[in-house]
């Protein structure tokens, strides 16, 4: 759905509250050129206590350390971030959202160096349902490994989310959906598994979960963070710093997908192989279940993961 066609019509940009028809930028701004820019994608969930940001203040923490290797330096505190994203939900009488902050190098001089560019930064929230389709995360959705690889971590930093770094995902991501799979898996330089081009990627095998480690070239997840807490507190071992091979993929029992945006995705069929029963698996089910309980308030537990709106 487009932007034009939902009842959103506030963008918070550098401090001020703004028409969404007015947030423009000019065309020689230098993360328009050079990928510039840091983001974050977060989730607020409509609960029984009103609308309720879920880890917030992670989402937050990694923005600013995104910031670092690129020596960006956001102009405005967690607080005001906080306050500004709080009421942009209000002032839209939003139940549940997508929320999207970006601070990018601005208008100025160009050359790839930033020189005096401004850090701008913008926060925007929107109505945004399941990712990959309602029907995606009862059945699954199949996947194809992708034919081009993630950056190796010493070619890029991946566990910052960075604009330019989604080039790799929209190619990725692209060739998928070309090719008739709802989406991708991007295997890293050593090809072994790295994540979805806006996703982790979980394995369940002989009743226990697998899922890259950090030096995989993944993104650091929140959700992926999220699930690991959950399954355990379940009562089921997570291996979190563990290298998948690609082989894995076909024999796991279970594999799903996790992200703000795609939440806890199964996955039914990698390439041309069906994966376990080719329906959502039991154990990704529980962990499914349980996440919605979360994060849709039918649970106490986990308070400290909530910001309330
Ligand atoms: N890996 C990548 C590359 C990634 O972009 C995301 C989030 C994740 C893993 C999961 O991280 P987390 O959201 O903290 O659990 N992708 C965001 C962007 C999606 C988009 O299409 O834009 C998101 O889920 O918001």
């Amino acid at each position: 759905m487009g932007f034009d066609e939902m009842d959103v019509e506030t963008i918070w940009m550098d401090g001020e509250f703004v028409d969404w028809d007015d947030a423009q930028v000019h065309v020689l701004t230098h993360a328009l050129h050079y990928g510039s820019g840091v983001f974050e994608g977060a989730r607020c969930y409509e609960t029984e206590n009103g609308p309720a940001l879920f880890r917030w203040e992670e989402h937050l923490d990694r923005l600013f350390a995104s910031c670092k290797p690129y020596e960006m330096e956001i102009q405005q505190s967690h607080e005001e971030l906080t306050t500004a994203t709080k009421e942009l939900i209000r002032r839209q009488d939003l139940a549940s959202c997508y929320v999207r902050p970006l601070a990018f190098y601005g208008y100025e001089s160009l050359g790839v160096s930033p020189g005096d560019c401004p850090t701008r930064t913008m926060i925007a929230v929107w109505p945004w349902g399941a990712y990959l389709g309602e029907d995606a995360l009862e059945n699954g959705i199949d996947v194809m490994v992708s034919s081009w690889r993630k950056h190796a971590s010493s070619q890029i930093p991946t566990n910052a989310k960075t604009t330019g770094l989604y080039v790799n995902s929209m190619l990725a991501g692209e060739e998928a959906r070309r090719n008739g799979y709802a989406e991708a898996i991007v295997l890293n330089k050593e090809g072994n598994v790295a994540e979805g081009p806006g996703e982790n990627l979980f394995l369940v095998r002989d009743g226990e979960i697998f899922t890259p480690g950090l030096s995989e070239s993944i993104l650091d997840g929140i959700t992926r963070d999220s699930v690991i807490r959950i399954a355990r507190d379940l009562g089921y071992t997570v291996h979190d710093t563990v290298s998948i091979s690609r082989g894995e993929l076909n024999t796991a029992d279970e594999l799903f997908f996790t992200g703000s945006a795609a939440e806890v995705t199964p996955i039914k069929r990698v390439d041309n192989v069906t994966i376990g029963e080719g329906t959502r698996g039991p154990i990704t089910e529980e962990i499914q279940t349980r996440f919605f309980d979360i994060v849709e308030g039918r649970t106490d537990e986990y308070e400290e993961w909530f910001e309330y709106v």
